[in-house]
């Protein structure tokens, strides 16, 4: 005799609240570093990385020889 429902046993769906890291803002032009989207517009002085992987459209103009690297020098 089955008694589904009856008896939960217990069995709370205590699925303890996963904290989710606050989504970061990160601008998905610049996978390998994290630039704000709404950051106003960096120069390579501005930001503390250099060569850096830039995908266009290069929000800030990081990859001016449109290498794929930003801030190469
Ligand atoms: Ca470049």
């Amino acid at each position: 005799m089955t008694d589904y429902g009856k008896s939960s046993r217990g069995k709370k769906n205590t699925q303890p609240t996963t904290k989710r890291s606050p989504v970061q803002q990160c601008d998905k032009a610049y996978p390998n570093i994290c630039i704000s989207p709404n950051s106003a517009d960096l120069n390579c002085s501005d930001i503390p990385y250099r060569r850096f992987k830039v995908i266009p459209p290069d929000p800030h103009g990081c990859d001016r020889d449109r290498d794929g690297i930003g801030c190469e020098r």
